[in-house]
């Protein structure tokens, strides 16, 4: 190779190198700070670590020129049209893998083992693609009343109903018998009453039976199993809720892929058996500051408490016995969901 041609090729790797840098470097923060997989995002950091060690010799940077280069202007027009998160993933994917393709050639001719490197960076890429893509399709959850039923006096069936009359985002199943094979009977019941509504359908505690009725989501609490194994079992696809019940826990659930967290109780609360210590109130304000997924406050919520809450702070409030045992819980619902939109 003559040095025209040298400094050509180191150009073109040059080039390469900070489009797959680039790209990482989006697909990474778009992991940390939209979707919140740390597992995901460090494997996609160590690989943009790895292609910046790689950037070539200062001179051939001290020559790089955006103006010179002649795809430059032809490339900005289409890279300003992203419409949606899922544009942006794909956009950034495509160019990690057509990066590292061009730098897999092109290393092939100085060094075989970093043009293998580069073809597994592809590969990785085409992985994470798929898990974001994934994620910009999983339901979100809306501000509103997210109803739990545990034994509802007037039926699960006609408290589902009533929820998706109502409009709510969220219903969680959280039966807690022993029946497993009514549980799961129980669970598609509720699911074909919700399924094609805007009402959100989860299943608390069980990932298993949140698979087997096709759910929209799962909620597990502290002790249950830990929320990167339960993420690993359901997919990308479905939502992940944890209980927490003080800031440490909402501190570590920073680092969980999880959608939303429950912060509670706020206040005693005769619906859970061995309720952890009541956090007051307070806890709802710290733990909307501390994370930047939704935070459900729940336990002893009350009409008149969930009014207390205050405006501009809780847009998601979770409850079992204000509405189970309402003498009119369709009505309930409906006034709970109102009073929760007018405070935003
Ligand atoms: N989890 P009620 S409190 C299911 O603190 C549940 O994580 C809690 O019922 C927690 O609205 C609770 O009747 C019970 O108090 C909420």
């Amino acid at each position: 190779m003559d040095n025209a041609h040298g400094m050509g090729f180191a150009t073109v790797i040059d080039a390469n190198l900070n489009r797959v840098a680039e790209g990482l470097r989006v697909l990474e923060d778009i992991c940390r700070f939209v979707f919140r997989d740390a597992g995901l995002q460090q494997k996609i950091k160590k690989n943009r670590h790895r292609i910046n060690t790689l950037v070539p010799v200062q001179t051939v940077i001290a020559k790089r020129s955006s103006l010179d280069d002649v795809g430059f202007s032809a490339i900005g027009s289409l890279e300003e049209r992203r419409t949606d998160p899922g544009d942006l993933v794909r956009a950034n994917s495509k160019r990690v893998q057509e990066g590292t393709r061009v730098l897999e050639e092109l290393f092939k001719t100085t060094d075989i083992t970093l043009s293998r490197e580069m073809k597994n960076v592809r590969y990785e890429a085409y992985e994470y693609e798929r898990i974001l893509l994934a994620y910009c399709h999983r339901p979100r959850l809306e501000a509103g009343l997210y109803l739990i039923l545990t034994d509802p006096p007037a039926g699960y069936e006609k408290m589902a109903e009533y929820s998706v009359e109502a409009g709510l985002p969220a219903l969680q199943l959280r039966y807690k018998g022993d029946d497993q094979r009514h549980h799961l009977d129980l669970a598609r019941r509720l699911r074909e009453i919700t399924k094609n509504s805007k009402t959100l359908y989860i299943i608390n505690d069980r990932p298993d039976i949140a698979l087997m009725v096709d759910a929209d989501g799962v909620h597990i609490g502290q002790s249950d199993l830990p929320p990167a194994d339960v993420r690993r079992c359901i997919g990308d696809q479905m939502l992940l809720g944890l209980s927490t019940h003080n800031l440490e826990q909402v501190n570590r659930s920073k680092t969980e892929p999880v959608d939303y967290i429950g912060i509670g109780p706020l206040y005693a609360t005769t619906s859970k058996e061995n309720p952890d210590p009541v956090t007051g109130p307070e806890i709802v304000l710290n733990a909307l500051k501390a994370v930047s997924c939704p935070v459900v406050a729940i336990g002893g919520l009350t009409i008149e408490r969930i009014k207390a809450l205050g405006s501009g702070s809780c847009r998601n409030v979770a409850l079992i016995s204000e509405v189970a045992m309402a003498e009119n819980p369709l009505l309930a619902m409906q006034t709970i969901q109102e009073i929760i939109m007018e405070k935003l």
